[in-house]
């Protein structure tokens, strides 16, 4: 059974997340699912993709399948990640993909929600950073994608803190383009789309990927790349990742150790 539902309505292409028992954890399956449904858009020339959860969900994505993390020794967030190539989808659509939040948002989903062109959210949605939480050595991709949308401050702070952003803050600082009430959540993401819809298509599709190349234009040298790849070894080889998932998997606090 897919764990997304997908529809075309007004020819937006509407992607809803639906594993509510899971509360919609980026598993492998659920990667796959969403990726053949942007796909499908893609092949029909879908202009614009609202990507959202099934109505009523105190949570829109409880982030990364901690199940499927690497339980040590391997890196967690590697290019052929699952989530990795989530987040590279929705970058490469040819249309905006606008995220449609109601609930709390989690880890990887946070970084899904800030690689999306817009977030239309509504007061129960908030927004958490916890590679910390989790003892996992995030990526620079992802980092990149919190520094070109957030002050660094705002953006240290929710990594080093792991503390959920409430919506209100969130609209405030930019990760949310429009707070609305929930009723309206749905209706003012399509009036978004119809907006982008009545403009040049062409104009939009060379500007989205005109954003995505200057978003990546970051130099970094192979010697600190290099540098940083092995201190994230060091992360995700170390007693401190292993007992972050352990502990999660336990229903425990975890007890870091710093090694
Ligand atoms: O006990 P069962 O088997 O029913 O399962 C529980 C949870 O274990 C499960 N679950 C998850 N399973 C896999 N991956 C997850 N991310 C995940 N989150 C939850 O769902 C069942 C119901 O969860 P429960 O009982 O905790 O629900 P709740 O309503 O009390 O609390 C909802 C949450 C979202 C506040 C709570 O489930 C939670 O804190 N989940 C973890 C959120 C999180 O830290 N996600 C980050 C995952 S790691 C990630 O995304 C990146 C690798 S990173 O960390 O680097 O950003």
């Amino acid at each position: 059974m897919a764990l997304v539902q997908k529809e075309v309505r007004d020819n937006v292409g509407i992607i809803t997340l639906d594993n509510p028992k899971k509360l919609n954890a980026l598993s492998r399956e659920m990667v796959d699912d969403i990726i053949s449904a942007f796909d499908d858009f893609e092949a029909q020339r879908i202009p614009v993709i609202i990507l959202k959860a099934s109505e009523g969900m105190k949570v829109w994505s409880a982030g990364h399948d901690v199940k499927e993390l690497p339980r040590k020794m391997r890196d967690p967030l590697s290019y052929y990640d699952s989530l990795e190539r989530l987040l590279r989808t929705v970058e490469k659509y040819f249309g905006p993909v606008i995220a449609v939040v109601h609930g709390s948002v989690w880890g990887g989903a946070c970084d899904l929600t800030m690689t999306c062109d817009m977030v239309v959210a509504d007061d129960t949605a908030s927004f958490a950073m916890t590679p910390v939480k989790m003892g996992v050595p995030y990526n620079l991709t992802g980092i990149l994608h919190f520094m070109n949308r957030l002050p660094i401050n705002i953006a240290k702070e929710m990594f080093f803190t792991a503390s959920p952003l409430p919506a209100k803050k969130a609209a405030e600082i930019g990760i949310i383009n429009h707070l609305v009430p929930e009723e309206d959540l749905l209706k003012v993401a399509m009036d978004i789309a119809k907006t982008v819809m009545s403009r040049s298509q062409l104009s939009v599709e060379v500007i989205k990927e005109q954003f995505r190349i200057l978003s990546k234009a970051f130099p970094i040298n192979p010697a600190d790349f290099e540098r940083v790849q092995g201190l994230r070894r060091k992360v995700y080889d170390s007693h401190d990742y292993e007992e972050a998932i352990t502990a999660f998997l336990e229903k425990r606090p975890p007890c870091f150790n710093g090694k």
